[in-house]
């Protein structure tokens, strides 16, 4: 057994490792995340996962309920640490398992992996807790520089297989119609859309919600004509961030030519992908988070129709029901910290994309080099009177789970009631 692999092990007891092991692997872990770049290549199939926020219990529910790593490929979109008990033990794990298997797992920047929050947000006090000194602290921070500000996901299906699980709801369309497939912890699926359904509710209510989860109200914004189905239409490209979108970034390959190695900026570009949060307002709008901004479905629209997007997946905001899809589905919110700091009561949800069949071959990784073709497209002029006909959207299965039972987490659970009338 190496040392990385007793590393994860001891990691996964949730005991910490020795600070000169954080040192060594903190090392390591930036010379692999300085080759990446700001916008990291991820190929379907994968697992999107939204806020840990230091729950580090719930972060093995996670993995029970999406797989172990590197059996399934996931992709974390930040703020792994502040406000939970054990973002250090969240943090390392997550980074060991990056050294371990670095094409299996994407760690990208949250608006917390930054000094100023980690301040006074948590994680700064916990490592001075667990190690009477700040250097962890600072090993981590370095990390955190590295990181990728943003992925592309390629080679999405339009389709996916529907759960066979015993349990599941029964299918009211035809299974090669699902596009979205919400499961429980078991794997039952609890609800699904077929693509159909979704547009069809969407252009005769425009206000509506997609109906996810009854009640979860992604306000669709009114459908732009119907997108084409499935057949012989391929998925546009996925784009994860941890917040949102910039008004100083209209192409993706904006994002590839900032210098992102650096503490977040108060302002700019890359503080907005990291801050912002997409609202039910027209063009952009201030934050109430006093960094970053709102922007609207319009925004989305031109932005996805403009980068061959089919979706954006962010995190950043605490929703009930795990995930939340918002104007007509052109963006997604994904929140992976159930029962948020250990008294909200949501629920928490990963996102699941599956490997289109055409099977695209393999796409390099680290792709610091920017695309040509793109950076000429970008630069012609941009004509906002022409049609956007939304990409079809990807398969999409949403598996939802709850915080960690309580007599997994290694804390006295509260003592029985005495059976007096026993
Ligand atoms: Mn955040």
């Amino acid at each position: 057994m190496s040392d990385l692999d007793k590393a994860i092990a001891q990691l996964r007891a949730c005991r910490p490792i020795p600070e000169a092991q954080v040192r060594e692997l903190c090392h390591k872990a930036r010379e692999l995340l300085i080759e990446e770049g700001n916008v990291v290549t991820v190929t379907a199939p994968v697992t999107i996962c939204g806020d840990i926020h230091g729950q580090f219990h719930d972060l093995m529910e996670l993995f029970r309920v999406g797989g172990d790593p590197p059996d399934t490929n996931y992709l974390f979109m930040g703020d792994f640490v502040d406000r939970g008990f054990y973002s250090l033990e969240s943090f390392l794990l997550l980074l060991c398992l990056k050294v371990r298997y670095p094409d299996r797992m994407t760690l990208i920047r949250g608006n917390h992996e930054s000094r100023q929050i980690t301040t006074v947000y948590g994680f700064y006090d916990e490592c001075l807790r667990k190690y009477g000194s700040a250097n962890v602290w600072r090993y981590c921070c370095d990390v955190f520089d590295y990181l990728a500000l943003g992925a592309i996901v390629l080679g999405a299906s339009n389709n996916l297989t529907p759960s066979d699980n015993p349990g599941s709801s029964p299918l009211n369309c035809d299974p090669d119609d699902v596009e979205i497939e919400v499961c429980n912890a078991d794997g039952e699926r609890i609800s699904h859309f077929s693509r159909q359904d979704r547009e069809r509710s969407q252009s005769l209510n425009p206000q509506a919600s997609s109906g996810l989860n009854g009640n979860t109200g992604p306000p669709g914004s009114g459908a732009s004509g119907s997108s084409n189905g499935s057949m012989g239409n391929p998925t546009g490209a996925i784009l994860c961030v941890h917040g949102g979108l910039s008004p100083l970034v209209d192409s993706i390959d904006k994002i590839r030519f900032l210098d992102r190695k650096q503490e977040v900026p108060h302002e700019g570009p890359m503080c907005d992908l990291l801050w912002s949060d997409p609202d039910d307002i027209e063009g952009w709008g201030l934050s109430p988070r006093g960094a970053g901004f709102l922007f609207g479905a319009d925004i989305v629209k031109i932005f996805n129709h403009r980068n061959d997007l089919s979706l954006i997946a962010r995190a950043h905001q605490l929703v009930m029901e795990g995930f939340k899809e918002m104007f007509d589905a052109s963006i997604v919110t994904v929140w992976s910290a159930p029962n948020y700091c250990y008294r909200c009561g949501n629920v928490a949800a990963v996102l699941e994309l599956f490997e289109d069949g055409g099977g695209d071959g393999i796409l390099a990784r680290s792709n610091g080099d920017i695309d040509r073709k793109r950076v000429m497209d970008a630069m012609k002029p941009w004509d906002n009177d022409i049609p956007i006909v939304p990409r079809s959207g990807p398969g999409r299965r949403y598996r939802v789970f709850q915080a960690a039972p309580q007599d997994s987490r290694g804390m006295p659970a509260k003592k029985p009631v005495a059976d007096y009338f026993l």
